[in-house]
């Protein structure tokens, strides 16, 4: 059965209600040179962190195709975005810069999400409507059903779009938020970035069964898996179930099969856990190489564009990172004092 008839079978909205805008070449082009720029990025904090000069990352190579396609279909004026820590491409493809990320990443003064409080990507940006989540696995579920629960109540038509790995899904979070959403069939999209593995924890020691998909029969709400190394695959799987959800036809559990290409974390050394032969066989499909293919077959990218979007990428990254190398670090008091923010002032601030 198609996407389309799964969304719409399920919810009994209407398979004609359900149709996906062809994407613009500007788009298809926009998206590419968003996952540039992510990949370009992603390879660099892990330099700076080799280096010694970023503390940690957990990198989203592998995954830029369906964090472009996710964001594509939503629609970032009144949408709300509870991501995870894996989402560097999500925060490009909504307007979040270079330099922002990397001061981030570097914890100096100026760092737009939590004045460098907090882990890299972890902190909230009213002006993408990213929400701080905690580090704790699944615990961004519950607030992204609350925050589809408020705009029901008010009769706001945004759809929270919830964000997670396939080791989340097996958290007692995840459980109650699909479950509260599925009774009340909240606007909420939960879009599950399964890369086989919890760390070095496989899919087959995480679940029984074959596909996280499976689990949203029980909730009540239609499941469809989708190839994440696909940005457009992703794009129109998650148009669908944004406008099934933006129309009253409640929650869709998505899940975009990617790969991730670099170890859990910064931290981490997948050879000890990976085979040889999964390694290699994992990078043979790149999203990136995905959308080149797609651009060229319709005579939208060839060698000398291609080079001036790479080009262009690191220029932007190199900017990026002499702007944040050359930003203090956050000053213990001044108007970016450290402690602010963490405890109540006497103004109950
Ligand atoms: C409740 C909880 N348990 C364990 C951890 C340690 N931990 C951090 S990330 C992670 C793996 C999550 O994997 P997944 O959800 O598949 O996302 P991925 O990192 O693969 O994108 C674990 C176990 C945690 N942060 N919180």
């Amino acid at each position: 059965m198609s996407i389309e008839e799964t969304i719409s079978r399920r919810t009994g909205s209407g398979k004609n209600d359900l149709s996906v805008p062809p994407l613009t070449e500007d788009d298809l082009l926009e998206m590419y040179r968003t996952m540039v720029l992510s990949r370009t990025l992603d390879e660099r904090v892990w330099l700076l962190n080799r280096q010694g000069k970023a503390a940690i990352v957990a990198s989203a190579q592998g995954h830029e195709g369906a964090q472009v396609g996710a964001v594509k279909a939503s629609d970032p004026s009144r949408d709300h975005y509870l991501i995870y820590y894996r989402e560097l491409c999500t925060m490009m493809a909504l307007g979040v810069t270079p330099t922002e990320m990397l001061l981030g990443f570097l914890a100096k003064e100026g760092e737009p999400m939590s004045s460098a409080r907090q882990f890299p990507l972890h902190g909230s940006m009213d002006r993408v409507d990213i929400v701080s989540f905690s580090n704790v696995v699944a615990t961004q579920l519950p607030h992204a059903v609350g925050f589809a629960l408020a705009d029901q109540m008010r009769g706001i038509d945004a759809v929270t779009i919830a964000y997670f790995g396939d080791g989340a899904a097996s958290m007692g979070d995840t459980h109650e938020s699909m479950n509260f959403a599925g009774i009340h069939k909240l606007p909420v999209v939960f879009f599950c970035e399964n890369n086989r593995y919890a760390i070095s924890v496989p899919l087959s020691k995480q679940m029984a069964i074959d596909s996280v998909a499976d689990r949203a029969e029980g909730y009540g709400m239609p499941g469809v898996t989708v190839d994440g190394m696909d940005p457009v695959a992703v794009y129109e799987a998650m148009y669908l179930a944004i406008a099934n959800a933006r129309n009253g036809g409640g929650p869709t559990l998505v899940e975009a099969r990617v790969e991730r290409f670099y170890p859990h974390t910064s931290d981490d050394d997948h050879t000890r856990y990976r085979s040889a032969d999964d390694i290699e066989t994992m990078t043979q499909r790149d999203p990136i190489e995905i959308m080149e293919q797609l651009l060229v077959s319709r005579d939208l990218l060839g060698e000398a564009r291609k080079e001036q979007i790479w080009d262009s990428a690191t220029r932007i990254v190199n900017e990026a990172t002499q702007a944040a190398e050359d930003a203090p670090l956050p000053q213990p008091t001044g108007d970016n004092d450290i402690y602010k923010h963490l405890y109540a002032d006497s103004n109950g601030n």
